[in-house]
């Protein structure tokens, strides 16, 4: 039997054979996925339907232009995917419109400055030393290069966002558009509040929902579907589609979203990425997803807390969410050492500025952990609890090879039981 054969069955033949080198990364991909603890915030186990439309045939076509109105011959067969994932996105959310092809979050981005705006033009965003994201004016990214960027934040005392500032600044500097959606917080966004400070100033309502649009796609909390003109976000986060972008709109805003898509800035769409976002779109909107997106936010709430058990600290008291944001300065280590200790034992997280951060963004003080994955696995609370004491001992033990090796024993122990892809052979 070949590695491939044992891995993930005769289809993969091929590659090893031609490929050797590529083949054992993809393996020990896979094998580093299961044993280690997966606790990036972004990150999921797409399901295996996915995984097969993600590399099947459907990666060879190009269909530039929309379904019934392409730029090729052939595309009768894709038209058919694209159609069905655009009526499934549009009942899933309850949105008037849906376009399916961006690349990714930030490609999905890209198209929204095109959109609704113009060079030059003020837009209003969270900064990203307080949870925002580079696409939302930071000064490295096409965004604040060449958008007037002007950023709100989270009030100290509680760490939520300060919808007063948001409102001043928005009333100051009126603002073309106004995003809300961050990569790095805990709580639940006052959509509604949004709303009115967009309409107070004549700001476009701009959502990106990229971290959090699984749990709403699950019911778990309210959506930004029926306030915001816009919605955009990934489709390979706690949603647990293929990699990729998504973005919901107004009907009015329906023409605007597309030219800026295709022909604005994209090519031919990556129609196996479509197939795997429409599969998605019919896997989250059974009972079995709502049930999940739920407990994604009780095991998050129960890491949280802990964590706090173990002397860390959870920013703004806590999670609404699949994230916890987690203040580390009590353990005396950086943000970065963290990072690297835990890896070396075995749990996969990163390093994250928290509000007001006395240290640089390459140091930060603090840890972002996430439990999408560790809930698709089928991980609950009794696991969270464990997790949350190994890293404890990771970050205070993890320079010790010795002491890492063991923890990392452990990890797999416990990643053991509940093994990531069973329907492949191991
Ligand atoms: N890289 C994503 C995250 O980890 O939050 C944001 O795009």
């Amino acid at each position: 039997m070949s590695r491939f054969e044992k891995y993930y069955g005769p289809d993969f033949n091929s590659l090893e054979k031609q490929d050797p080198e590529i083949a054992a990364v993809v393996i020990s991909e896979l094998v580093r996925q299961r044993q280690d603890v997966q606790l990036i915030a972004s990150e999921n186990f797409t399901s295996s339907a996915v995984l097969a439309a993600m590399g099947s045939t459907l990666s060879n076509k190009y269909a530039e232009g929309y379904p019934g109105k392409r730029y090729y011959g052939g595309c009768e067969e894709v038209d058919k995917v694209e159609i069905i994932g655009i009526d499934r996105a549009k009942k899933l959310f309850g949105a008037e419109h849906a376009n399916l092809q961006p690349h990714s979050g930030a490609s999905a981005n890209v198209a929204i400055y095109q959109a609704f705006t113009k060079p030059g033009d003020t837009i209003l965003a969270m900064s990203l030393p307080h949870g925002g994201h580079l696409t939302h004016g930071s000064k490295v990214n096409f965004s604040g290069k060449w958008f007037n960027a002007v950023s709100y934040g989270v009030r100290q005392d509680n760490e939520l966002i300060d919808y007063d500032q948001l409102r001043d600044l928005a009333l100051e500097h009126k603002p073309k558009m106004i995003c809300s959606g961050a990569t790095a917080y805990p709580s639940l966004i006052d959509f509604e509040k949004v709303r009115q400070i967009c309409d107070e100033v004549g700001a476009i309502m701009w959502v990106d929902a990229a971290h959090f649009i699984g749990l709403v796609a699950g019911k778990a909390i309210p959506s930004p579907v029926p306030y915001a003109d816009v919605v955009s976000f990934t489709t390979h986060k706690v949603l647990r589609g293929p990699r990729g972008g998504m973005i919901l709109s107004k009907d009015k805003h329906a023409a605007a979203i597309d030219k800026a898509i295709f022909p604005g800035m994209q090519g031919g769409p990556i129609m196996s990425a479509v197939a795997g976002k429409a599969i998605v779109l019919k896997e989250c909107a059974t009972a079995e997803y709502q049930s999940y997106a739920k407990k994604v936010i009780e095991n998050c709430q129960e890491l949280a807390k802990s964590l706090e058990n173990e002397g860390m600290r959870a920013v703004s008291g806590g999670t609404q969410t699949h994230l916890a944001l987690i203040d580390i300065r009590s353990t005396g280590v950086t943000g970065k050492v963290a990072d690297e200790r835990c890896g070396l034992s075995g749990i996969t997280l990163n390093k994250n500025a928290i509000p007001y951060d006395p240290q640089t963004p390459t140091v930060t003080s603090g840890i972002r952990v996430g439990t999408a994955a560790t809930t698709t696995q089928g991980m609950g609370k009794n696991e969270m609890k464990q997790i949350a004491s190994l890293i404890a001992r990771a970050i205070k033990e993890g320079e010790n090879e010795v002491k890492a090796k063991a923890i990392r024993a452990e990890v797999h122990q416990l990643t053991n039981q509940f093994p990531v892809y069973p329907e492949l052979k191991n």
